[in-house]
């Protein structure tokens, strides 16, 4: 195993590392890293290929997946099968990413998965790290989860990408309203002073909605007459929250390779 860095703990804790597994082109894996930096732990992140760039890559070669590629660089075709087979093997069994790994000092490893859960984790375990993803308060928090809630459910992103996807212009309306419905409990709930949701701080839901943000524009631009000007918006998005990503966690975060585990 390489040597990892050790969180700061208090005296007479138990000692151990975390490690995230992630995979910049996947929304669920970057929500874990937002939450990974907004509560400013020290954890060591390693790259997990998708099933669908390790498709590419075995069909048109490394080209096909330049992200990939760029985060694995001077790794094989063959390597990076293997390291999705022994992160498998080793952390999560469903291949999927994000995984957190919280590794204890006896070589005990504990993993969590699913996003959501990862995020919650981490402000479980390290409440007075970084910034507070979950308000003091019992409201603030039912708040967050009656939101999370919507956004799971049939008025959220199911909405959002159905409308995306729909071919039949009979569904259009009940689509459009699905999504106005989402949005209105948005708004609801929403605090008026903002600018977050809750008002002055980031908050755990706040890593989901940063990273539908694009996807909210576009579905916006389907559903208005402005459509040029939210097309815009739209593009303008994709490629903030994508720049954002490569320049806070391609380049500066310690992206490790889990190949060297
Ligand atoms: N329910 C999971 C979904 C995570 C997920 O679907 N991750 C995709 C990439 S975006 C994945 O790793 N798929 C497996 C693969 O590509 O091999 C979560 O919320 O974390």
């Amino acid at each position: 195993m390489a040597s990892l860095t050790t969180i700061p703990q208090s005296e007479g804790e138990t000692k151990f590392t975390i490690e995230l597994y992630e995979n910049i082109g996947c929304p669920f894996a970057r929500r874990s890293m937002l939450a990974v930096f907004e509560k400013a732990l020290d954890a060591q992140h390693f790259v997990i290929p998708l099933s669908g760039q390790l498709k590419k890559i075995q069909q048109d070669g490394l080209g096909a997946a330049p992200g990939l590629s760029a985060s694995l660089s001077g790794k094989s075709v063959e390597e990076m099968l293997a390291i999705k087979e022994q992160y498998k093997i080793d952390i999560n069994p469903t291949g999927e990413v994000p995984s957190l790994a919280i590794r204890h000092s006896d070589t005990k490893l504990d993993v969590v998965t699913e996003a959501d859960v990862v995020c919650e984790f981490l402000e479980d375990q390290f409440p007075d790290s970084g910034n507070s993803l979950m308000p003091p308060d019992a409201l603030g928090r039912s708040k967050i989860r009656t939101w999370i809630k919507t956004l799971n459910g049939a008025n959220g992103v199911r909405a959002m990408y159905g409308t995306l996807m729909n071919q039949d212009p009979s569904k259009d309306e009940a689509m459009r309203a699905a999504v106005y419905k989402g949005m209105a409990t948005f708004a609801r709930l929403a605090n008026d002073d903002g600018p977050y949701f809750l008002g002055a701080q980031v908050r755990i839901h706040c890593l989901r909605v940063w990273l539908l943000i694009p996807c909210l524009f576009f579905v916006l631009f389907l559903l208005t007459r402005y459509q040029q000007a939210y097309l815009l918006f739209c593009f303008v998005s994709i490629l903030t929250c994508n720049t954002l990503f490569i320049v806070f966690f391609g380049g500066s975060a310690a992206v490790a390779n889990v190949g060297s585990v």
